[in-house]
C-alpha cells in the first residue's frame, strides 16, 4: 500500500496484483513528482507521466483509407464489397490465379496496371516467334481475334478494357491512381471488340478457345448480345465441362433478361459456373439501368460512378454493369488465392469453380431496400460474406485426399474439352464464313460492351 498523499499529488487509485499506483498530479508536474519520488524511495522501480491512448478503429465518420492509392476514398465500391477486413488478413488475391479478360483489350502502358499482367511463360517476348505454337507471335500478355484475324495486338483502342482491368487489379499500394479489388492477379486480355465497342461473336468463340489454352481459371465477359448463339452454347458447355468460372455483366438495358434475351449472362441460368452481375448504386439499390432476373442475373455489385483507369495513364468515372462484374471476378480471384495460399489446395488441378461460384452467391449480402428483393437470385457481393461461406463449403468437401478422383476428373474433362473444342472450331469457322459473306449488318451477329 501507497501513501494516499505524496507532496501535492493524491493517490487515484491502484492495480494491487501488477503493483501499479496511479497519482493525481494536477497539482504539480509529473516532472517534479517522479524526482523526488525516486530520491525519497528506493523501493519504486519507475516513474512516469500518464499517456492518451486511442482506438486501433477507424473514425467512422472519415471515408476509410486502406491503401497509399491517392483516389481510394472516392472508390465507394470497395467499402460496400467490404474489402477491409479480407485485406486486413493479407487475403489480397494471388498473382498464380489467370484471369483471360474478353473485351477491348488493355492499355499496356498504364502506370497503375502493370504489376498484374500475365505473362505467357510459353512465349519468348519480341522475338519474333510463335515459340509456343499457338498460332500467335508473341502473344505475351495476350492475343486479339478482330474479324477472324488473329494477332498479339491488345492494345486497348475503346477504353473500357481497360477500365475493367482496373476494378479487377490496378496496381495498389503504389501512390498513384486507385487500388484494384484484388491486389495480385495475372490479367491476360483477349481483344475482340474493335474501337468502337463493338465485336463479332465468332471472334468470341476464338477468344473462349484461347482463354482455355492459356488455362484461365477465370473469364471475364462485360459485354452482351441480344440474340442466342448455337456456338456461344457449345462454348459455354465446354468452359462448364472444364471447370472454367465465367463471370458477365448482366447488362444495362433495365430489362428482365429472364423473359428477354441476354447473353452470354442468360447462359448463368443453365450453369453453376457462370454468374451474371448487375450493378447497385451507393444506397446499395439495384440501379436503374441494370438488367435483373432471378434466374439470369444472380448478384450484383456496386456499378454506378465507379472510379478506374483511362486510355493514355488517365482516370474516368463510368457506369454500368460492364463495372460492376469486373468486382466479382476479383473477389473470384481472392478465393482462389485464399484455397491456394490458406488452405495448400492446388487450384490447377483441383475442381473448384462451382464451389467458388457458391460461396460468392451464398456470401451477398441482402438489398436493405427489399423491394429489390427477388430482382437477382441473391443480394450483392459481399467479400467477407463469401470467405465464410468458402470455409463451410470446405470442410463439406475434403479437397486434400481426392487425389486419384482429381486425376480422372483431369482426364475425362480434357476428353471432353477437346471433342467440345472441336465443335468450336467447326462453328466458329461457320461462322466466320457467314460474315465474310454477309456485309449486312442485320445479318451479322455483333455484341456490344455493356457501359452505359
Ligand atoms: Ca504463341
Ligand atoms: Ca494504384
Amino acid at each position: 500500500m501507497r501513501p494516499r498523499h505524496i507532496g501535492n499529488a493524491s493517490l487515484v487509485s491502484s492495480a494491487e496484483t501488477l503493483g501499479l499506483y496511479i497519482y493525481d498530479l494536477s497539482n504539480t508536474s509529473a516532472a517534479v513528482f517522479c524526482s523526488c519520488l525516486m530520491h525519497s524511495d528506493n523501493t519504486i522501480a519507475f516513474c512516469e507521466p500518464d499517456q492518451r491512448v486511442s482506438l486501433s478503429a477507424v473514425d467512422a465518420q472519415t471515408p476509410p483509407v486502406y491503401t497509399d492509392d491517392p483516389l481510394i476514398p472516392k472508390q465507394w465500391g470497395l467499402q460496400a464489397l467490404g474489402v477491409q477486413t479480407p485485406w486486413s488478413r493479407h487475403i489480397v488475391g494471388y498473382q498464380g490465379v489467370r484471369v483471360c479478360l474478353m473485351d477491348s483489350g488493355i492499355d499496356l502502358s498504364h502506370p497503375d496496371l502493370q504489376q498484374n499482367l500475365y505473362s505467357n511463360p510459353g512465349e519468348v517476348p519480341g522475338n519474333g516467334i510463335d515459340d509456343d505454337g499457338n498460332g500467335i507471335v508473341d502473344d505475351v500478355h495476350g492475343a486479339a481475334f478482330l474479324n477472324g484475324q488473329k494477332s498479339n495486338d491488345i492494345n486497348d483502342q475503346n477504353g473500357h478494357g481497360t477500365l475493367v482491368a482496373g476494378v479487377i487489379g490496378a496496381t495498389t499500394n503504389n501512390g498513384i491512381g486507385i487500388a484494384g479489388v484484388s491486389w495480385n492477379v495475372s490479367m491476360m486480355a483477349c481483344r475482340f471488340m474493335d474501337a468502337s465497342g463493338q465485336g463479332q461473336l465468332s471472334d468470341a468463340v476464338s477468344c473462349y478457345d484461347y482463354c482455355l489454352t492459356q488455362r484461365a481459371h477465370i473469364i471475364h465477359n462485360s459485354w452482351g448480345s441480344a440474340e442466342f448463339s448455337q456456338a456461344l452454347s457449345v462454348a459455354f458447355q465446354a468452359l462448364s465441362n472444364r471447370d472454367v468460372l465465367v463471370v458477365t455483366s448482366a447488362g444495362n438495358d433495365g430489362a428482365d433478361t429472364d423473359t428477354v434475351y441476354h447473353y452470354p449472362s442468360g447462359f448463368s441460368a443453365m450453369y453453376k459456373t457462370v454468374l451474371s452481375v448487375g450493378a447497385i448504386d451507393q444506397s446499395l439499390a439495384l440501379a436503374s439501368l441494370s438488367n435483373y432476373g432471378a434466374k439470369t442475373v444472380q448478384l450484383s455489385a456496386p456499378g454506378i460512378s465507379i472510379e478506374g483507369l483511362a486510355l493514355g495513364g488517365q482516370y474516368v468515372v463510368e457506369s454500368g454493369t460492364s463495372f460492376a462484374a469486373p468486382a466479382v471476378t476479383a473477389m473470384a480471384v481472392m478465393l482462389y488465392g485464399y484455397l491456394k495460399l490458406n488452405h495448400s489446395i492446388n487450384i490447377d488441378t483441383q475442381n473448384v469453380a462451382t464451389l467458388i461460384a457458391d460461396a460468392i452467391l451464398n456470401g451477398t449480402s441482402p438489398y436493405p431496400d427489399t423491394s429489390y428483393t427477388g430482382k437477382t437470385a441473391q443480394g450483392f457481393a459481399y467479400l467477407p460474406g463469401s470467405l465464410t461461406s468458402l470455409d463451410a463449403g470446405l470442410a463439406a468437401v475434403n479437397y486434400q485426399t481426392t487425389a486419384i478422383g482429381g486425376a480422372v476428373g483431369v482426364v475425362v474433362g480434357i476428353v471432353i474439352g477437346l471433342v467440345a473444342m472441336f465443335f468450336i472450331m467447326l462453328l466458329a469457322f461457320y461462322l466466320y464464313v457467314r460474315y465474310q459473306k454477309s456485309r449486312s449488318p442485320i445479318d451479322e451477329q455483333a455484341a456490344s460492351l455493356d457501359r452505359n
